[in-house]
Order: structure tokens, then C-alpha cells, then sequence
């Protein structure tokens, strides 16, 4: 006689074998009540009811908030565990993000710089969950996240160089738009523009992190993207990713009320992102965006969910894209500017947190002038930097893309090619030498920009005037030794 456990075990066994192997709809199991094919737990029920909201009784999911709009503590709220030093420099960073944007948003517009994004609106949100990270979690952002990358010490020196591309853009050396910065050493993955790749790929680093003995159970995968990005089918793939093979990734939404012109409203019809988490089976919590505190708390419980289980955790900030999507957009075309008046009135981050601040006797108005000063000069001064130093080296064009040797279809000529090539398949077989030869030698590409530049360099006039935009003027690839 078997256990009722093993048979339990068994009849369901049995049932998962029928659904990967029917050819016709399954048939439920007659007398198991609660026995079906894909759930071994359903209750069953003889009413017929539909459901569309996770909170049951047609209710929307709450929105979890620590400090009301005048900074006092709401009724009922636990106050994150921060001291006035903590607190001092989550509004610092707040408050360099406006300070910062509205400078390179008219440098963009005087065409100083190709492009930019800011940040208005959003700063809790971003910095209230950087907050609650480890230095060393992995952050993967969608572009909107200049202040995590602040919060973790990247000066604006470096954000600014990144911005214009010159030779101290260390990120990513003049070959990235403006705002796509990335860090290894502020674990800060580089932003790419297709929306919501990233969301599969912290899944990946997720899934990467749990297997590393050294840093499971202590880092997690933080994943940023816009309620907008939410909509591609990345999402559900990174979601469903981190869920069924599970690993620490916090999913963390920023839900803006815009994915450039598109509202919310038209965005999705079920209760925004946070809805989603449950169908994933992921814990789930839904904060106010512009409440840095309940931001901070929120992810600092999701970060804790995430390593101490390593599974996947989903945080939708609620919050108001103040500015216009980017510098390419003029969102007065399809919103009133009262709204965005209201709500810069009626509900702003910053001014939240710096009465919250006020209120302990941890900020003053002679120290929010101070700031204020300071950091417009950083600002000012990172920029004329920025603006007076020459684009890096042309040869960086072509380097960082390979970690190793590069392949044989770029090396430079074809009788070195052929002999690459015909013993590529053999490859382990070869000393450490001969990647080193490889790895020294010009590419195609290279060698087909400097003959052009000996070429075209000196003489055409359109070409005279960018070269000198460079730092060393192109002389390196056309003065290289053979
Ligand atoms: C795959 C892809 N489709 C479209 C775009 C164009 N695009 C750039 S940002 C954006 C809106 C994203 O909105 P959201 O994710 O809500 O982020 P937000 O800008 O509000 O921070 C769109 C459609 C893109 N970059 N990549
Ligand atoms: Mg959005």
C-alpha cells in the first residue's frame, strides 16, 4: 500500500505526463478534487466566477507611503532606519540631479551636446532605491537613472564628460549618446537604447550571481525600466526568467504616467505593472514614487526578499515625468502645461523630503542655499571642462568591443586571414603568442579609416575640420609603425 503523500505525488506526476504528451485537450481527472493538470492545489468550485484583479473584490492594489506631501509621517508608518548623515545625502543627490539637468538640457539645446534626458520628477524614486542597495548589487537602468550612478559616487565630472564624449568620457569614450553611462566599477551596467533589453539580461546577471559562490546570498540584480518599457514582450520574458528559474533580481518599475506621448491610461488596462508580479508568482509591492522614505524601505525589504531567497521581487514606483521625454520631445503637444504646473506644486520629491528633513532639525535654509551654490558651480565648472577638451583618440573607435583576440573576419589581410581561419577549429592547439600577435595587429576597418584619412584628411575641408576635434588629430592611425 502507498503513502497518501506518494500517491498524491503519483496521480499528479501522472497528470503532468498527460499534459506534455496529449494530443487533444486534457481530460481532468475524475474524484481528485483539486487534482488537474497544471495545479495541484485549485480549489474546486461549482460557481462560475471571473476575476480581474489580484486584490480581489475588484480592488486596486495599495500604494505603499511613509511621509505625507507637507514631510510629516502618515499614521500607522514605521520610518526607514536612517541618520542624519544618510538622510543629508539622499537629498544632496536628489537635489544635484534638477541642478545638474537644467544645465545640460540648455547645453543640448545651444547644440553643444547631441541629446539629453533628465530626471525631473523622479528623483526619489531613483535615488530612494539606489539608497537601499548594496554598493556592489548590479544595476542595469534604462537611461533615466543618473542618480543611482551618483548615489554610488560617479562625480558630475564624469557624468557630464560622458555626456559631451571627449577624452575623459571613460564610460564609454565618445561612442555612446549622452546619458548611456556604465560603470564596472560602480557594478553599473552601460545603458543600451533598444527599450527593455535590459530586463532579460538582469535576469541573466540575476541567474549569474546565485551561481557564484562568492556572491550568492549577499548581491542582487537591480533592474530599472519605464512602465513604457514594461509593455515589450522583454519584460514578461526577464520576469518569467527570473521566476521559474529562480535568482535574485529586483524588477524595479518606473511607473511615470508616460511612455513619450502615450499616458498610462493607454498603456494597459489591468492595474499597472505591479499586477503583473503576482501572475509570475513574484512578491510584489507597489510604492509612492515620490516619497524617497517609503521608496528606500520598500526596496530595502525587496532587496532582502531577493538575496535571503534568491528570488525575484517587483517594485512599481508611482510617480510624474515632470520634464519632456527627452531633448527630442515637446510634451506640451499632447499634455497641458497646467498638469505638469500641478504637479510640480502639489507633489514634489524633493520639497518632501527637505520639510521631512527640516522637521528633525537635520536641514536648514542657510544650508540649502550652501548646496545650492555648490553644486551649480561643480556643475558649471564640469561643463566648461567638458566643453574645452577634445573628442578621445580616433583608434578608440575600434577598441573594448572584443575582450580576447579579434576575429578572424576583421583582421587585417587575407593571406593572415585564410591561415587564421583555416585554423581557427584548432585553436586551443595554438601558444598564448599567437593571440597576442593577433590581438596587436590591425583590423580592416582600422586600416580602411587611415587610408582614407591620409587621403581625405588634410586636404577636403569638411574632414580638416573634425579631424581636429580629436585628440591627437587621427595621427595615430596614420603614423602607425608596420
Ligand atoms: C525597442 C524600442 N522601441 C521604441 C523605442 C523608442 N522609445 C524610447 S523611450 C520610449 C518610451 C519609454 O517609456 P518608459 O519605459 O515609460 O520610460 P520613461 O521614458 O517614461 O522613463 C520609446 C517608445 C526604443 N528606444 N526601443
Ligand atoms: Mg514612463
Amino acid at each position: 500500500m502507498i503513502s497518501s503523500t506518494r500517491r498524491t505525488f503519483s496521480v499528479h506526476r501522472a497528470a503532468l505526463h498527460r499534459r506534455y504528451l496529449a494530443t487533444s485537450a486534457p481530460q481532468g481527472p475524475s474524484g481528485h478534487h483539486g487534482l488537474l493538470p497544471g495545479s495541484s492545489q485549485s480549489a474546486i468550485t461549482s460557481k462560475l466566477h471571473f476575476f480581474n484583479s489580484v486584490m480581489g473584490n475588484d480592488e486596486t492594489i495599495p500604494t505603499y507611503r511613509i511621509i505625507s506631501k507637507d514631510g510629516e509621517p502618515v499614521e500607522g508608518a514605521t520610518l526607514p532606519n536612517i541618520d542624519e548623515g544618510f538622510g543629508r545625502r539622499i537629498y544632496e543627490t536628489m537635489s544635484t540631479l534638477p541642478l545638474m539637468d537644467n544645465v545640460l538640457y540648455n547645453v543640448q539645446r545651444q547644440g553643444k551636446i547631441s541629446f539629453y534626458m533628465t530626471s525631473h520628477g523622479e528623483e526619489a524614486s531613483i535615488v530612494g532605491s539606489a539608497a537601499a542597495l548594496a554598493p556592489d548589487d548590479e544595476i542595469l537602468g534604462q537611461y533615466r537613472e543618473a542618480g543611482a550612478i551618483l548615489w554610488r559616487g560617479l562625480t558630475v565630472e564624469e557624468y557630464i564628460a560622458q555626456c559631451f564624449g571627449n577624452d575623459e568620457d571613460k564610460a564609454t569614450k565618445g561612442r555612446q549618446m549622452p546619458v548611456h553611462i556604465g560603470s564596472p566599477k560602480y557594478h553599473f551596467h552601460t545603458i543600451s537604447s533598444p527599450l527593455a533589453t535590459q530586463i532579460p539580461q538582469a535576469a541573466g546577471v540575476g541567474y549569474a550571481l546565485k551561481r557564484d559562490p562568492k556572491r550568492r546570498g549577499k548581491n542582487c540584480a537591480m533592474v530599472y525600466f519605464g512602465e513604457g518599457a514594461a509593455s515589450e514582450g522583454d519584460f514578461h520574458a526577464g520576469m518569467l526568467l527570473a521566476s521559474t528559474i529562480p535568482s535574485p533580481t529586483l524588477f524595479f518599475a518606473r511607473n511615470n504616467g508616460f511612455a513619450i506621448s502615450t499616458p498610462s491610461s493607454e498603456q494597459y488596462h489591468g492595474d499597472g505593472i505591479a499586477s503583473r508580479g503576482a501572475g509570475y508568482g513574484v512578491d510584489t509591492v507597489r510604492v509612492d514614487g515620490n516619497d524617497v522614505l517609503a521608496v528606500l524601505s520598500a526596496t530595502r525589504e525587496a532587496r532582502r526578499r531577493c538575496v535571503e531567497y534568491g528570488r525575484a521581487v517587483l517594485v512599481e514606483a508611482m510617480t510624474y515625468r515632470i520634464s519632456h521625454h527627452s531633448t527630442s520631445d515637446d510634451s506640451f503637444a499632447y499634455r497641458a502645461r497646467s498638469e505638469v504646473d500641478n504637479w510640480v506644486k502639489s507633489d514634489n520629491p524633493l520639497s518632501r523630503f527637505r520639510l521631512f528633513l527640516e522637521g528633525r532639525g537635520w536641514w536648514s535654509s542657510a544650508e540649502e542655499e550652501d548646496m545650492k551654490t555648490r553644486i551649480k558651480k561643480t556643475v558649471m565648472q564640469a561643463f566648461k571642462r567638458a566643453e574645452s577638451r577634445k573628442r578621445p583618440e580616433l583608434k578608440e573607435l575600434f577598441r573594448d568591443v572584443y575582450a580576447g583576440p579579434e576575429p578572424w573576419n576583421i583582421v587585417r589581410n587575407d593571406a593572415f586571414r585564410h591561415f587564421y581561419y583555416s585554423k581557427h577549429r584548432f585553436i586551443n592547439a595554438f601558444p598564448s603568442e599567437f593571440f597576442a600577435t593577433i590581438a596587436n595587429i590591425q583590423t580592416e576597418q582600422r586600416e580602411e579609416l587611415a587610408t582614407l584619412l591620409k587621403k581625405y584628411g588634410q586636404v577636403w575641408e569638411p574632414w580638416k575640420r573634425e579631424l581636429v576635434k580629436f585628440k591627437g588629430s587621427g595621427q595615430e592611425l596614420t603614423q602607425v609603425k608596420k
